[in-house]
């Protein structure tokens, strides 16, 4: 083959096999351009001189020619592509959505829709966290058996990075980053293995936190007594403030809401008998210090509870394994459509 001969064969190929064929035929190792090219190293310096730029020419026409017809190829199947994939966004949507809003999903809007009003903002975090902002930063050390007792995942690799195995660590960067005041809720995903038909090895949590001058526990009471008046949309929410324990918080109270039966079941409000909803407790002066925050000026409140189990409790769920199974059935039951944006107007779980 001539020159031309190549490069119109080259112009003409009708696809992309054909042209790789071709570029093996000329450039592959034993191809007719290369040989050329070798036959170079053969030659004296006088003929190589004369034959040199007509053979090297020949290479950079060749290259060039199939790049030129490759790109084309390809952007006729392209064209081709979005010519014959073409969906019809104008043709009717089925009658009747389908899926449906999980319950975590929905009491998590809900969650955000009551404490954006109180003022809070949503802060997120990474799932794999560092052992200090898991851990030594909520006054939580090495020998603690908190450690033990949150049944840790460990990430393989350096043996300090951990599944997070609350959200406590997304306030301690706000606070690291961010200048008081602050007032933040920090729900999502966390880790723990443990597994049975009240806990599963992935839940969902929710924590808040407000840091600013003069905060007291007055402060913290009235806003969970608001927010679960306007979780449970009941004004008859009773609260009961238990001493407990908690590293990263001092004092700690474990919060109680009474309940009461109605038809043979048990809802929140009332007081007939007591369930525990929250932990909480003013932050320890040692994990506002650990932030680079000066304890003597900023105090705060900080509060923690699962959001799957709150879910259980409003929406009247009992095995909380179903949660994660993803079975349609069960989502068809207890699942919420998608109009049913919570507002306060409207009612959160309207
Ligand atoms: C529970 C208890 C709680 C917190 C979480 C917290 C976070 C920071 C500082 C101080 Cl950065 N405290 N969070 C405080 C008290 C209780 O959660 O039972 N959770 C499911």
């Amino acid at each position: 083959m001539n020159r031309d001969e190549i490069l119109s064969r080259i112009a003409a190929a009708p696809d992309l096999g054909a042209l790789e064929s071709l570029r093996v035929e000329t450039l592959g190792k034993s191809g007719s351009v290369t040989a050329l090219l070798k036959s170079l190293g053969q030659m004296d310096a006088d003929t190589r001189t004369r034959e040199g730029p007509a053979i090297h020419g020949l290479r950079e026409a060749v290259t060039n020619g199939i790049a030129e017809r490759k790109a084309a190829l390809e952007n006729a199947e392209l064209d081709r592509r979005l010519a014959t994939e073409r969906l019809d966004l104008s043709l009717p949507a089925p009658s009747s959505p389908k899926g449906s809003i999980h319950p975590v999903s929905q009491v998590l809007d809900e969650l955000t829709e009551i404490f954006a009003d109180l003022g809070f903002a949503v802060a997120e975090g990474p799932e794999i966290e560092d052992d200090w902002h898991n851990f030594t930063a909520l006054n939580i050390p090495e020998t603690h058996p908190a450690r033990a007792m949150h049944d840790t995942f460990y990430v393989e690799g350096d043996g300090h990075h951990v599944l997070r195995t609350h959200t406590s660590p997304v306030q301690i960067r706000t606070m690291q980053t961010q200048k008081p005041p602050i007032r933040i809720i920090a729900p999502g995903r966390v880790y723990r293995s443990d597994s049975d038909a009240t806990h599963t090895p992935m839940f969902h949590q929710i924590e808040g936190l407000v840091i600013d001058r003069g905060i007291t526990l007055g402060h913290l009471k009235w806003t969970l007594e608001t927010f679960l008046k306007a979780f449970f949309e009941r004004d008859d929410i009773v609260l009961r403030m238990r001493p407990s324990y908690f590293p990263f918080t001092e004092p700690s109270a474990e919060v109680d809401v009474g309940w009461s039966m109605e038809k043979g079941r048990r809802v929140v409000g009332g007081s007939e008998g007591w369930m525990e909803v929250l932990g909480s407790g003013m932050v320890h002066p040692k994990v506002i210090a650990n932030c680079g925050l000066d304890p003597n000026e900023w105090q705060g409140f900080a509060f923690g509870t699962g959001v799957d189990r709150l879910a259980m409790l409003k929406y009247g769920m009992d095995d909380l394994r179903a949660f994660f199974d993803g079975d349609l059935r069960w989502m068809k039951h207890y699942g919420f459509r998608f109009f049913d944006v919570p507002t306060l107007s409207g009612g959160v779980g309207a």
